[in-house]
């Protein structure tokens, strides 16, 4: 057990690194670790989010509306910069998720997708929503850039879906 804690750290800080930007290699990481223990990852790493990346740019707003006009994201289709971040907030008709379908995206983009979208109810999927107001948000830092489906699951038969493009 002592042996798989120091991985599990060692791993964590690596890629913090990298998402920071450093230059810090996976060795020296390790290294660090192993000299200073638990003490080092408690005061740099987040609990349970490993290499989340913050938002460093504009947080643009995603409304989820369901009305008698039908359900849908608006905007359902938008581009943020790399740094944005995609508040979404909930205001009739719900419930309402935030899901990406994991088969569209690409493996070497889903580990970062994943580690910014805080409370996953499944893989890639936002909690469900129910009342007005409340709101998810979901930084695209570090996040490829390309195009990215999204829908909400118990309205996706309903076309309550869009595509996030990141540039
Ligand atoms: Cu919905």
């Amino acid at each position: 057990m002592r042996f798989l804690g120091i991985a599990v750290v060692s791993s964590a800080i690596a890629l913090g690194a990298c998402g920071g930007g450093g230059e810090t290699t996976a060795d020296s990481a390790a290294v660090a670790a192993t000299a200073d223990t638990a003490t080092t990852a408690a005061a740099t790493t987040p609990a349970a989010t490993g290499a989340m990346a913050p938002i460093t740019g504009t947080t643009h707003e995603v409304k989820m509306v369901g009305d008698d006009k039908g359900y849908r994201f608006e905007p359902a289709d938008i581009t943020v910069k790399a740094g944005d971040g995609i508040k979404f907030t909930m205001v009739s008709g719900g419930p309402h998720n935030v899901a990406f379908d994991p088969a569209t995206i690409p493996a070497d983009v889903k580990p970062q997708l994943s580690a910014n979208m805080p409370n996953q109810q499944g893989e890639l999927s936002s909690p469900m929503f129910m009342n007005a107001g409340e709101s998810y948000t979901i930084s695209f830092a570090n996040v490829k850039p390309g195009q990215y489906p999204y829908n909400c699951t118990p309205h996706l038969a309903m076309g309550m879906k869009g595509t996030i493009t990141v540039q």
